[in-house]
């Protein structure tokens, strides 16, 4: 498939005291909000990293600081925490090559974002859709000030490893975009301190929409449970899900987001899910209608879920092993992080602490 990303831009900074990365780095996180990724998490973003293991010298995270943006029930966070390792690692993250971490076990990040708050202009982060939509959603007197500043979180992330390429959905690109404006600009006062990003946005399926409504995207908060595809619920909901999901006027099973958003939706999971072209299902499909399409995507996803559930159920069974996997990672994240941090504190005139 086709990433529609800009060209990446090598900024390496000059005095990088690590050998070189054989590889170019990646850099994403998820946030730990609900208690199950959904199906646009993983088609738009996690799939995307497990891809990259085998390309890029890969680090990944599960943001907590980003999930308490919006009011958090402690416990259920701490659970939902490790559910979201585990999950990763049940859809294919591999310790052995990538590096997953819990984002406040480094906390250069809340270091670095300070840093970056402070050569961010206000009007600049006014402009964030995501803050824009999110806190709408809530109602704007009980959106905080983590929500409006966590985009600026969001570039300490990823400048903080040097990431070349930053896998993630279509409703991400406007953060990496300020990654990008933020990375110049601080480059340019300073002096070559980080690599200048890219956004990782495979055009196909950088947007998946609700099953419902065609017209939004899937999200854990979307308007009706009906439209989002959780990949722990249980395979008969998830089929069901696909089943009753809204299709288009007409019969013929053709890809045109225009005409036929609903069902150019379903083709775009099924032929993502069993890496068929979107022609061959068309061809597949001539002439029998939505219902045989919805019932062979519904097994797809049966298929798909099952062992999703268990690969991550054991993960969770276990958890001295993904909290040792988890340590390691911080600890591989922290040595890099830190690194980048002294530079860019030493590059803003903070006299270093003597130890
Ligand atoms: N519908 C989607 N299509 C493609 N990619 C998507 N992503 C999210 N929804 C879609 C991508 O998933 C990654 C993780 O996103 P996140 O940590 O922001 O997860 P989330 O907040 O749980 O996603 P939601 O459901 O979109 O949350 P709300 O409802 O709060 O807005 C990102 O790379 C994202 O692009």
């Amino acid at each position: 498939m086709a990433s529609e990303s800009p060209p990446v831009t090598h900024h390496r900074p000059q005095t990088r005291c690590s050998a070189p990365s054989p590889h170019l780095r990646a850099l994403s996180g998820i946030q730990p909000t609900a208690g199950s990724f959904h199906l646009g998490n993983y088609l738009g973003a996690v799939r995307q990293y497990v891809a990259l293991q085998d390309t890029h010298d890969a680090f990944y995270m599960v943001v907590d600081l980003h999930a308490i943006t919006v009011p958090q029930d402690p416990a259920e966070l701490r659970a939902n925490t490790r559910l979201a390792a585990a999950q990763l690692l049940a859809a294919g993250l591999d310790p052995r090559r990538c590096t997953l971490f819990i984002q406040s076990h480094v906390p250069e990040h809340a270091q670095l974002a300070w840093v970056m708050n402070c050569i961010t202009g206000f009007g600049e982060a006014s402009r964030m859709t995501q803050f824009k939509d999110k806190s709408a959603k809530q109602g704007a007197d009980r959106a905080t000030v983590g929500l409006f500043t966590y985009p600026i979180l969001q570039v300490a992330d990823i400048l903080l490893y040097q990431a070349d390429a930053v896998p993630v959905g279509e409703d991400q690109r406007q953060h990496v975009e300020l990654t990008r404006d933020l990375a110049e600009r601080f480059n340019a006062r300073f002096g070559p301190t980080f690599t200048v990003p890219a956004p990782y946005i495979v055009k196909e399926v950088a947007k998946i929409y609700d099953l419902q409504d065609p017209a939004i995207k899937m999200s854990k908060s979307a308007s009706t449970p009906k439209g989002l595809v959780n990949l722990l619920d249980e395979p008969k909901t998830t089929a069901k899900k696909i089943k009753s999901a809204v299709t288009d006027t007409g019969t013929e099973i053709r890809f045109d987001t225009e005409a036929k958003p609903g069902v150019s939706n379903l083709l775009t999971i099924y032929s993502t899910l069993t890496d068929t072209s979107v022609a061959e299902l068309e061809e597949k499909y001539a002439g029998k209608g939505y219902g045989a399409l919805k019932t062979d995507l519904a097994d797809v996803m049966v298929d798909f879920v099952t062992p999703f559930r268990t690969r991550t159920q054991e993960y969770l069974d276990d958890p001295e092993t993904l909290d040792s996997i988890l340590a390691e990672g911080a600890e591989k994240a922290r040595a890099v992080a830190a690194e980048t941090l002294a530079q860019a504190y030493d590059r803003v005139g903070f006299l270093p602490a003597k130890h």
